[in-house]
């Protein structure tokens, strides 16, 4: 049963006060709030068993490479996976995408063609712009429309033969539209290229099954789905990992050594050079294992009940203006009031304790799009309330009384 009262009780932080306000914290889509049983396995850890992974044969490194390894297994079940070794621990989203984007440097030739999204987060935009710089592959671009949809009729007129790899978001930071991607995949994969999906802001609202979906690369951060920052993942199907080289030289990533030849390691140590965040990791399985208790359908219909309140409800302000508005969204709404800019709106909430994110959202091609300097944006969890909203409704209005 999803009970909203039990939910909060879990994040302490949503009964701090800001500028002496009670917080409502509506910046979800930049990073998400951590439950209680998280920060346990965090102390946990620190607490009871702290040591390096796969190296000692002492007890303590026993024990924390049990758990991190366990934690890969709850990815692995969480995304289905087929194999464990297909999941690589990452420092986050943007880690995993320049991981594959470097390397298919080496799978890449001059005029090869990579297609992006214009809805992509500027993550999922540079590293392959780097891409084409060191291959002279040529970086293509599904267009946007108005309501913040892809244009598919163009994407089916860019997919070809010179087509290698597709990247595309699940769903968009800026706007919460959800992408095609089902349409994507199966397109890209008649031509034999290879699809990263870019789970970062899909992961906290939905559960993606990778086998079903067929994808070749799915990333995402812990952060944005109740977990610690600094850590993510990068799933791959296996033959494609198998292709690409190493990331990074270190420890751990090695079969042999010697100054003549180095070997690899197998799938996923070949990745995952150095120490990694072992806490991270392991706290980012206690967060799947929140999620998951809470469960991904309750989430989904209580965040689009959500949704839908705050939408009607700050459509209401004259001269509010809400950028996304495709009907298969998540819930984020992105706004701007007429003549004012989105930056003062963002700072006279958080005067009244609203914490939104202002500006280009790291999407600046989609703000060039509708030709502005940036949004606020709301972004709404499963902890948050139609009070809060009611909260952040008032808010705005009062910044437009202010403002005008
Ligand atoms: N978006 C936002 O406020 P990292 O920073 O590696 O955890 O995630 C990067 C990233 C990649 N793709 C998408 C779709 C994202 O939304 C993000 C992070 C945050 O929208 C911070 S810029």
């Amino acid at each position: 049963m999803f009970n909203i009262e039990t939910i909060r009780k879990d994040f302490s932080i949503l009964s701090r006060k800001v500028h002496g306000k009670p917080l409502v914290y509506l910046d979800n889509g930049a990073t998400s709030q951590t439950p209680i049983q998280v920060i346990d396995a965090i102390v946990d850890y620190y607490s009871n068993y702290n040591a390096n992974i796969h190296r000692g044969v002492h007890t303590l490194s026993q024990e924390a490479t049990d758990k991190y390894e366990e934690a890969r297994h709850k990815i692995q079940a969480h995304f289905n996976a087929k194999h464990a070794h297909e999941i690589i621990m990452t420092s986050g989203t943007t880690e995993s995408i320049n991981l594959v984007a470097h390397g298919f440097a080496s799978l890449l030739k001059k005029d090869d063609e990579i297609i992006v999204s214009a809805l992509e987060h500027h993550s999922n935009i540079v590293p392959w712009q780097m891409l084409c710089e060191k291959t002279g592959a040529k970086l293509r671009v599904i267009p946007m429309n108005e309501t913040g949809e892809l244009v598919m009729e163009e994407f089916d007129k860019l997919v070809s033969n010179k087509t290698k790899l597709v990247f595309v978001n699940h769903i968009s930071n800026a706007l919460g539209t959800i992408n095609p991607i089902e349409d994507i995949i199966e397109k890209a994969h008649q031509v034999n290229a290879a699809v990263l999906v870019d789970g970062a802001q899909a992961c906290p609202h939905l559960k993606p099954d990778v086998q079903a979906l067929d994808i070749d690369f799915y990333v995402a951060s812990a952060h944005k789905m109740c977990g610690p920052t600094g850590v993510g993942m990068l799933y791959g199907k296996e033959e494609w990992l198998n292709k690409l080289p190493p990331y990074q030289g270190g420890g751990e990533m090695i079969a042999e050594v010697s100054f003549e030849k180095t070997t690899y390691a197998n799938l996923p140590h070949k990745f995952e050079a150095g120490t990694p965040n072992i806490c991270g990791g392991i706290a980012f399985g206690a967060a799947i294992d929140y999620l998951n208790a809470i469960g991904f359908d309750e989430i989904s219909t209580y965040e689009h009940d959500l949704l839908d309140y705050a939408t009607k409800k700050l459509l209401e302000i004259e001269g509010l203006k809400i950028y996304g508005t495709s009907k298969n969204k998540t819930s984020v709404i992105s706004f701007n009031l007429d003549g004012i800019h989105p930056y003062d709106v963002g700072t006279i909430l958080d005067k009244m304790g609203i914490a939104v994110r202002t500006g280009h959202h790291c999407a600046q091609p989609i703000m060039n799009f509708y030709k502005i300097p940036g949004t606020v944006r709301a972004s709404f969890a499963f902890y948050n309330t139609k009070e809060e909203i009611d909260i952040l409704v008032e808010g705005v209005k009062k910044a437009k009384m202010m403002l005008s």
